[in-house]
């Protein structure tokens, strides 16, 4: 209940934060896009994360309001920084469960777009592979509303939700996100370096690019570039900053 009523009160007072995280190309280390993710940030409290009050707020309906508003902060966001060149490439905002399920989703975020004034292909909607996999047959008829307004679709937390191979190919998405799981012991797992090589390799086939994430050492970066990873997110190179720290850290030279 102590964090149901937070974020009542943090819905009613507009103490939602967008962070954002830096996303790298893998060659070069080079910024090359962005992920929202959202924080509880009530004034004379601790920061709360999403892990602590994402699942609440699905259970309360709750996140229907807190996607909205990181949907429109974000595209709020995005527009100003493209507009002064400041920020390029693509932002990511992640789907919960109840959101990606709502009748009227495509048309709500259209909408949002449109009166945030941001064209649709440089939002990215990243939703989790073990939602996506509870009906996906259904998920394949959302998936493909969202695609056809030029939106760009990530399978999030990729390897824990048990896809197979046959849906993976009907999926409309462009992009993969490896699990941090994966990642984490790269280096000395051999096992989970061939786990990762296969899922690339898989990626490729089908035509997807691949996000690493969790990322924290310069020697995972190193084997994932070996396997051929584009992307990575992580640590290493980027917290999830707020707006401002986030254009001071992607105008900073490496
Ligand atoms: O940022 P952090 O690592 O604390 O996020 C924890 C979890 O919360 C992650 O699974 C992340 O995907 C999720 N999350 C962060 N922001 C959002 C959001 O805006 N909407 C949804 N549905 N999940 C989010
Ligand atoms: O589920 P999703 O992949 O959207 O969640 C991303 C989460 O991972 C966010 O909560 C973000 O803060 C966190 N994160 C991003 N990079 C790292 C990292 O390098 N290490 C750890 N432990 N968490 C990370
Ligand atoms: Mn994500
Ligand atoms: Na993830």
């Amino acid at each position: 209940l102590h964090v149901e009523s937070q974020l009542r009160h943090a819905l009613k007072h507009n103490y939602l934060q967008v962070h954002y995280q830096a996303k790298v190309s893998l060659k070069d280390h080079r910024y090359v896009g962005l992920e929202a993710l959202v924080r509880l940030d009530i004034p004379g409290a601790e920061v709360i994360s999403p892990a602590e009050f994402i699942p609440l707020a699905e259970e309360t309906g709750l996140i229907i309001d807190v996607g909205e508003r990181v949907l429109r902060q974000t595209c709020r966001d995005m527009r100003n920084w493209i507009a002064a060149d400041q920020v390029t490439g693509r932002v990511a905002v992640n789907l919960s469960a109840r959101q990606f399920l709502q009748p009227d989703l495509t048309q709500r975020i259209k909408t949002i777009l449109a009166e945030e004034g941001l064209p649709p292909h440089y939002l990215e909607l990243e939703i989790t592979e073990g939602v996506v996999m509870e009906n996906p047959e259904r998920a394949i008829q959302i998936m493909s509303e969202l695609h056809q307004t030029g939106i760009h679709l990530a399978l999030d937390d990729f390897g824990t939700g048990y896809s197979s191979l046959a849906y993976l190919k009907r999926f409309p998405i462009q992009t993969l996100k490896i699990d941090k799981a994966f990642i984490d012991d790269i280096h000395s797992a051999e096992r989970d370096r061939n786990m990762v090589a296969s899922i690339v390799g898989m990626a490729h086939n089908l035509g997807l690019s691949v996000v690493a994430e969790g990322v924290v050492d310069y020697q995972q970066a190193q084997i994932l570039a070996g396997l051929n990873c584009e992307y990575a997110q992580g640590y290493l190179y980027a917290q999830p900053l707020s707006g401002e720290k986030f254009l001071e850290h992607i105008s900073t030279p490496l």
